[in-house]
């Protein structure tokens, strides 16, 4: 966008005054932060309708990303940026008096969402607004986001995220387009004369209010927008009960209804089966199908070429509904016959999986999803019994396999089974991940329906994760190489003709240095500790899980505070980072933070190891605080148990900014791997078949625990309560007896890579060099990459 300083202070000052009734010299800080949000919305809704003039004349194919969760995080920097206006917005900003790194810090993240699955959604809109598709995401407006952590003594206590308060300036609510959804009630068949008519009656209604948040493209005409619905009660409260004085009950109903999108559950790990996820899932999904329905109507006089024009993506299976819904839009309210609504329905749908951990893989009791769902239970049941009938038929050497790959079993609906049966593509994300979905999970599936399981490697922002959060890094890097990369991320390529530039490696140290010294400012502040900026930054960042095996890097951390202490270890000052969310209900988790956190406490004011080693627990982690530690990161710990982790994505973000990967052969890192080769990345432990081998043999940890020194003196340490006094029974039986993840047998060979990664370290040169190396070669992580990928081989197939 062209807009000078002077012009963007016009419109400064006359929102602040039409807003607030000030000018300049008498608003606050807070005044002007609504200010500065209110003018760029108002840029992005003129550009909105410019951009739905053009879509309108040449009618593209709609693409439409359904996903329960988009985590945002802060938009004011990325609007700026995608629209071109930071330094004059900052400027202006600064001649009226106010600062807009101020600003920046006063945004809430818009956390509508976990971790990896939200956060690739928004990605996503990111790549595909800026590379000109129409996108349209569709979720749920939250009232309260992921929650806000606070570690108490260690302990990981939850709070509400209020984040509407100040970040509702990007919503825009169009009530015009409000839709109801239905619940519960009865499902009777009557004849008519068009033949047997199915009647849902005495359902629950529900108003679903769209809020839009806009999207825009980097340099580019396009502005997408994220559509997030919001539940009300259909009658605002019961007259009847009102007007006999029933003042509370009249507002029953309007309370079950606002609880719909009341807030974000907090897990990604495990499936819970409640009602109220349930009404949320369907919630969103009918709502959006309605409505895709309806914009398709509005340029088509029927829905027949609904294949042709729209897709509709479905992100993991917890929008997994679309397929009995759009079943039912068609056969209930347009009339269809159910093969002809079944042929349309399989060719606009399309689904991606992440995971294949089998308690995150979503099943629902049936008895509840009829409650709820009666007539969606019907569709879903004749979904079934056809698709059962033509394996039987048309597959007799499938027919063992009926049991596993049906869609309803052992009184649940499997909602992973239901979307492979139905939709057209499936994918996962990354090389590994679709493997193990082609030769394990979904292999019946794929030796019926051959071409329908693919691959995309998942990708990430690299505008926002590079561009906006590294400044430094990327000045260096349009000096040396232009501008090119931030549109085509390849051309980082061009970096490698500097690997050997000392003066190139060494400004890349001190960047890195810059950005360390300011994570620790940050850590001074938020932990009251005191970090050396020049000890190596070792981070590992993502939510808490067993799988992820956060408890194997404590463990090596402690073993080397043994080693320093009583063994005269010398290494590098090294200071570990951790950051990540356990769900609430998950008290494994919460006793490894417990655990981290303890083992900080000891080593951070021990002085006899002369601070050699600190250990950093960081609460809260999201996206605006990644975006501070990212280019920090020296160290990238992807240490899952290989086969456990679809791809990750924190890995690509670490990688983009220079840090180099210590990780399993596992999900993305092996993609990682082969863009830079064994000499650029410390790969150690189990790869999925001797991890499989050793499953099978029988994993036995005491024999470990025995075998290995250096796994006897750490948990001996915390058996006998050496951490702080602390009872960690906990950990130590877990390791020794639960660990499906088996850390312990991993131990021995993440003990060696970490005393590779000391002595690389040492050489100061190489370790930019091969920092380099990484950077130059991350570019096919870029989520333009990923969206293009979409694009050609699944979108516009
Ligand atoms: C029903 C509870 C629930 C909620 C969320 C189960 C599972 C999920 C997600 C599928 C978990 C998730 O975020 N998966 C992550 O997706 C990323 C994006 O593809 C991958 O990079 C991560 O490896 C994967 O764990």
């Amino acid at each position: 966008m062209n807009l000078s300083v002077q012009e963007l202070k016009q419109k400064l000052v006359k929102t602040l005054k039409s807003e607030y009734g000030y000018v300049p010299e008498e608003a606050t800080d807070r005044q002007m932060y609504g200010t500065v949000l209110t003018v760029v919305q108002e840029m992005l809704l003129d550009k909105r309708g410019e951009y739905l003039d053009k879509l309108k004349q040449k009618d593209p194919k709609r693409i439409y990303y359904m996903s329960m969760e988009f985590l945002v995080g802060r938009s004011l920097k990325n609007n700026l940026y995608n629209l071109c206006l930071e330094p004059e917005m900052k400027r202006a900003v600064a001649e009226l008096g106010f600062d807009l790194e101020r600003i920046y810090d006063m945004e809430p993240d818009a956390g509508l969402g976990n971790g990896g699955l939200g956060r690739l959604a928004s990605c996503y809109m990111d790549g595909a607004t800026t590379l000109g598709y129409p996108v349209t995401g569709f979720s749920i407006r939250y009232e309260f986001g992921i929650f806000k952590q606070k570690i108490v003594d260690g302990w990981q206590v939850e709070f509400p995220d209020n984040w509407l308060e100040m970040g509702s300036y990007w919503l825009t609510p169009r009530v015009d387009e409000a839709v109801e959804v239905h619940f519960e009630g009865n499902v009777t068949e009557q004849w008519s004369e068009q033949g047997l008519k199915t009647i849902h009656s005495n359902y629950y209604s529900v108003r679903a209010v769209p809020y839009d948040l806009l999207i825009s493209g980097h340099k580019s005409d396009a502005v997408n927008s994220l559509r997030l619905w919001r539940a009300e009660s259909a009658d605002a409260f019961d007259m009847n009960e009102f007007s006999r004085g029933e003042y509370v009950k009249s507002m029953e109903s309007d309370a079950k209804a606002a609880a719909i999108s009341k807030v974000l559950y907090p897990a990604d790990d495990h499936i819970e089966g409640k009602e109220l996820r349930l009404r949320q899932q369907y919630f969103f999904v009918s709502a959006s199908l309605q409505n895709i329905v309806q914009a398709h109507l509005r340029q088509n006089p029927t829905l027949d070429n609904l294949p042709d024009k729209v897709v509709i993506h479905i992100n993991d299976t917890h929008p997994a509904l679309c397929v009995p819904e759009l079943m039912r839009l068609l056969l209930d309210e347009y009339g269809y016959q159910w093969e002809k609504a079944w042929d349309i329905t399989c060719r606009t749908l399309a689904y991606t999986n992440h995971t294949v951990m089998s308690e995150a893989l979503e099943k629902w009791d049936l008895n509840l999803f009829r409650k709820h769902l009666p007539r969606i239970t019907t569709i879903v049941e004749e979904i079934n019994r056809r698709f059962c009938n033509e394996i039987f038929e048309k597959f007799p050497e499938k027919r063992g396999a009926i049991p596993s790959m049906a869609a309803i079993g052992d009184g649940c609906v499997r909602m992973a089974n239901l979307c492979v049966i139905a939709c057209y593509s499936v994918n996962g994300v990354s090389k590994l991940h679709s493997d193990i979905l082609k030769e394990d999970l979904f292999k019946d599936f794929d030796d019926i329906f051959p071409h329908k399981l693919t691959n995309v490697t998942n990708g990430i922002a690299a505008r926002r994760w590079l561009c906006q959060g590294n400044p430094l890094l990327t000045s260096m890097v349009k000096e040396l190489i232009g501008d090119g990369f931030e549109k085509d991320l390849m051309e980082l390529k061009k970096l490698e003709q500097y690997e050997s530039d000392d003066t190139v490696l060494s400004c890349l140290g001190d960047i890195k240095q810059r950005n360390k010294e300011n994570l620790a400012r940050y850590i001074s502040k938020a932990n009251g500790i005191n970090v050396d900026p020049c000890s190596m930054f070792d981070v590992q960042v993502k939510r808490l899980h067993e799988y992820k095996r956060q408890l194997m890097n404590a463990l090596h951390i402690l073993h080397l505070y043994l080693q320093i202490k009583n063994h005269g270890l010398e290494m590098e000052p090294r200071t570990f980072i951790f950051g990540a969310k356990a769900s609430p209900g998950y008290f494994m988790a919460k006793e490894i933070i417990r655990f981290i956190c303890g083992l900080g406490d000891m080593i951070n004011k021990d002085s006899s190891i002369s601070g050699m080693l600190k250990v950093i627990f960081l609460a809260d982690y999201k996206v605006s605080l990644a975006e501070m530690i990212y280019p920090a990161a020296e160290i990238s710990e992807q240490i899952s148990q290989a086969g456990k982790e679809a791809s990750g994505t924190g890995n690509m973000k670490m990688m983009l900014n220079g840090a180099l990967t210590l990780g399993t052969m596992d999900g993305a890192n092996i993609e990682i791997y082969e863009q830079v080769g064994k000499d650029n990345i410390f790969i150690f432990g189990m790869d999925t078949p001797e991890v499989n081998r050793l499953k099978a043999e029988g994993y036995h940890p005491r024999k470990v625990y025995e075998t290995n020194p250096y796994v006897k003196e750490v948990l001996d340490f915390v058996q006998k309560g050496g951490i702080e006094g602390k009872n960690f029974e906990t950990i130590v039986s877990y390791l020794l007896n639960n660990d499906s993840y088996m850390s312990l047998a991993d131990f021995e060979s993440y003990r060696q890579i970490h005393q590779t990664v000391n002595d690389v370290y040492k050489d100061a040169c190489r370790w930019n060099q091969m920092s380099l190396h990484n950077i130059a070669n991350s570019g096919i992580f870029s989520a333009d990459r990923s969206i293009m990928d979409y694009v050609n081989n699944i979108w516009y197939k």
